[in-house]
């Protein structure tokens, strides 16, 4: 049996975070196990705006204390943070050992924090996170923000971003397009180093499904990579069948009371 560990914020409607990667690593065959770094609760009181709640930092040094011991583990995902004493032990943390795989879901804003407090969030995930990752999997506007460009309108924009991300440490970044690239389709593109030679570039297309964000398909999709590279999977190979996955969950996306869908991951 493999592991697939992921160190990521609670999310209580299930919709995000850790209980979308536990769902996705179970459904893939892979043993799942977390350490949760923050909880986030939506307020439907409020436009379930999102109350944000951080773990003591020594409470996550416990847990990845706990899943190390249990497990030896070497592929992990990296989810929502949330503040720089958790980036601090985070980054401590896996640098503590050797990993196969790290795979960095830069989840940068968080709804409920300050602004202030977000941009030192920021910061400290790109000095302290990036240059430990495998893979990276920013969306258009984390990947704006990481690469330090515009608005990413095309294929070539997304190119961009991902080599420049690629610059800052990891061997792999997937720039998702999503809902916010102009167009008809939901493109992806991995940009990932070659030894000696210029990056390459491999693009990934497939029809956008309505015009309306889902919530946890981010989360599905580094969740779902991280399974496969777990299972033995090349990053083109993770990457592909991640992508799969998470068209067909949105197909199949979960509607509660909440204002946005989510992603079924079983199906
Ligand atoms: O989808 C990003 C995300 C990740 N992790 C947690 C979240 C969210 C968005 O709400 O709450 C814990």
């Amino acid at each position: 049996m493999r592991q697939a560990y992921v160190i990521a914020g609670s999310e209580a409607t299930g919709g995000a975070g850790i209980q979308v990667d536990l769902k996705t690593f179970q459904q893939l065959g892979v043993y799942g196990l977390g350490t949760i770094t923050c909880i986030v609760s939506f307020d439907p009181k409020a436009g379930w705006a999102h109350r944000f709640v951080p773990i003591d930092p020594g409470v996550i040094a416990d847990q990845f204390e706990a899943a190390n011991a249990a497990f030896d583990l070497d592929t992990v995902k990296v989810g929502m943070l949330g503040t720089p004493a958790t980036i601090d032990v985070v980054a401590g943390a896996l640098a503590s050992k050797a990993w196969r795989h790290v795979v960095v879901d830069p989840v940068l804003i968080c709804k409920g924090q300050e602004p202030g407090a977000a941009l030192d969030t920021d910061n400290a995930l790109k000095a302290k996170i990036l240059p430990l990752a495998t893979v990276v999997t920013p969306n258009n506007f984390e990947a704006q923000t990481l690469a330090g460009m515009d608005l990413l309108r095309n294929v070539d924009d997304l190119a961009e971003a991902g080599r420049r991300i690629l610059l800052q440490g990891p061997s792999a970044v997937v720039v998702k397009g999503g809902i916010d690239l102009p167009g008809p389709d939901a493109v992806d593109v991995l940009v990932q180093s070659v030894p000696g030679s210029e990056p390459s570039i491999e693009v990934f297309s497939v029809p956008k499904i309505g015009q309306e964000r889902v919530s946890g398909a981010g989360c599905t999709f580094a969740a779902a990579i991280t399974a496969h590279l777990a299972l033995g999977a090349s990053v083109h190979q993770a990457v592909a069948q991640a992508k799969e996955m998470v068209t067909a969950g949105i197909v199949a996306r979960v509607s509660g009371h909440t204002p946005f869908d989510t992603v079924w991951q079983g199906v």
